[in-house]
């Protein structure tokens, strides 16, 4: 598998805003920010879409929500609400084929979404 541009971004290959890394995830801001907070939390291990992922990966998925929960609240916007997004395949408006969470906050948002 080549590497993804999140796996560059990881590996300190290009440049981004990274906010947080452990041994399970890196987080960075979003290139495109559509929300005042647009974080990215971003599994290590490459998985290309949800379809990917398998029972192997319960902890990494439940790291990556939980980092996306940390980060909402060290951003102030936890109280007020945010939205957790995690697009899977082209139909669904994915464009990296890296899983990754959007943590989305500082703004209202409709639902259902358009
Ligand atoms: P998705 O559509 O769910 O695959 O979201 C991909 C997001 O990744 C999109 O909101 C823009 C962001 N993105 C793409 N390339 C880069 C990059 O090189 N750096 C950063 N920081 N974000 C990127």
């Amino acid at each position: 598998m080549t590497d993804s541009i999140f796996t560059k971004i990881i590996k300190r290959e290009i440049p981004a805003n990274i906010i947080y890394e452990d041994e399970y995830v890196v987080a960075f801001e979003d290139v495109n920010p559509v929300a005042p907070i647009h974080i990215l939390v971003v599994p290590k291990k490459q998985i290309p879409t949800m379809n990917d992922a398998n029972e192997e990966d319960t902890i990494l998925l439940g790291k990556i929500l939980l980092t996306a929960g940390k980060l909402a609240k060290q951003k102030g916007v936890s109280e007020d609400g945010y939205r957790l997004v995690i697009n899977c395949n082209k139909g669904a408006g994915q464009t990296v084929f890296h899983i990754h969470c959007h943590l989305l906050g500082g703004r209202i948002f409709n639902w259902p979404p358009g």
